[in-house]
């Protein structure tokens, strides 16, 4: 039977995701507009744990004070009714036409300025609804032509940004990290800080970089034709996945942002069991929310919105049952063992040898049996296949 989504599995959509109303570069919106309030009802029905939102998907851009304290208040009403969790909070910094040629990295000093002004309101909104994570999704940070803008001090003024608001949530002291999310291009022609190596090569640069990681999309590495798990391992390696963005996507094209599973579903399949199993070398179930930032296709009406944000949940839910079957499997442990992937979780140098040592070792390289090793099996596509038939349901 198919499995049913609960609180527990901490599952968490972006108000912008179920609430699109499919407006997109050729067409208009082809379905009306959905309350927020509505969707956190709908959510809850559903079984989802927590929601997010980027400032403008509930307070309208130029709001004034009081407008906006009445509309935050509705939904915390809607908050308490529902219990559902903001775990995260992310800035609107693309859609006004002020942010044209980007918000910390316009070429403009005043749009600069009012981009951090408005990233730093929604820093204490999201401290004060209690989310964990601010994300920061630099959509419009870039350029279409390499003359209009300075390259080198575009990434000085985006540190300067980033570190800015870094530094404002330790002088609070809240209890927040910063997820940048990177994306390889659209809206821009070429958006900075373009994948997850991008950007933690960035911020390794910062002066508050300790309390600033990534939160990768699943479609936008893909749309680099980048392997996402690949990318989640080294943010996880790096101690910087603070946060995910779960969709689909069929390789290099626009940005789909389809159903989680219903783009690459055997890298969809594999994402899961990392979430979820973690590695083999060390075993444990990533403990941040599933977060789906995906947009119901232009073809759904409001049913077809609510039945694709539960299709994220049970693509998820199928494929978290698939990958627990494909590891408990004593053909997969074998199989595990004659690929060597347990091997890899040994230093190559031993603890206590020096180089002195290896370069000494004539069994390393001088008598080391090249030719048995260049004839080894892998046997990478058995195990590949044993890990299909768990996909498609005839594992044992
Ligand atoms: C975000 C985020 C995105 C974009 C996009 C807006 O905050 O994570 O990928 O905004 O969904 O449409
Ligand atoms: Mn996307
Ligand atoms: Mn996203
Ligand atoms: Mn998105």
């Amino acid at each position: 039977s198919v499995p049913t989504p609960a609180p527990e599995h901490k599952f968490a959509f972006g108000l912008w995701t179920t609430g699109w109303e499919a407006r997109d570069q050729f067409g208009l919106a082809t379905r009306p507009a959905i309350d927020p309030v509505d969707s956190l009802h709908h959510l809850k029905e559903l079984g989802a744990w927590g929601f997010t939102f980027h400032d403008n998907d509930v307070i309208p851009f130029g709001a004034s004070a009081s407008e906006r304290d009445a509309i935050l208040s509705r939904l915390k009403g809607a908050i308490d009714e529902t219990g559902l969790v903001v775990e995260m909070v992310t800035t609107d910094t693309f859609a006004h036409p002020i942010f044209k040629d980007g918000a910390f990295t316009s070429n403009d000093r005043g749009v600069r300025r009012y981009g951090l002004r408005k990233v730093l309101e929604n820093v204490d909104l999201a401290a004060e609804l209690g989310a964990k994570t601010f994300v920061m999704w630099g959509g419009r940070e870039g350029s279409e032509y390499d003359s209009s803008k300075d390259l080198l001090v575009a990434h000085e003024r985006y540190a300067e940004g980033i570190d800015t608001v870094a530094g404002y949530i330790k002088s609070k002291g809240y209890d927040l990290r910063i997820g940048l999310e990177p994306k390889p291009n659209e809206p821009r022609g070429n958006i900075f800080l373009p994948t997850i190596g991008h950007a933690l090569a960035f911020i390794e640069r910062l002066e508050h970089g300790d309390i600033v990681g990534v939160n990768p999309e699943t479609g936008h590495e893909q749309m680099a034709t980048l392997n996402y798990n690949h990318g989640l391992a080294q943010a996880l390696w790096s101690g910087k996945l603070f946060h995910i963005d779960l969709n689909g996507q069929h390789g290099p094209m626009y940005d789909q942002d389809l159903v989680f599973g219903h783009g690459d579903l055997i890298n969809a399949f594999f994402t899961v069991d990392l979430l979820e199993n973690g590695f083999p070398s060390k075993p444990g179930a990533f403990e941040g929310a599933r977060h789906f930032d995906f947009k119901p296709s232009r073809t759904e009406y409001t049913k077809g919105q609510w039945d694709s944000a539960a299709a994220n949940m049970e693509m998820y839910l199928m494929l978290a049952e698939r990958a627990k079957a494909f590891r408990a499997d004593a053909e997969v442990q074998e199989a595990l063992e004659e690929a060597g992937v347990n091997e890899l979780a040994q230093p190559t140098i031993a603890s206590g040898e020096s180089l002195e040592d290896l370069l000494a070792d004539r069994s390393a390289y001088e008598e080391f049996d090249v030719q048995r090793a260049a004839d080894r099996n892998y046997g990478f596509v058995r195990l590949h296949q044993l890990a299909m038939r768990h996909l498609l349901g005839f594992g044992k």
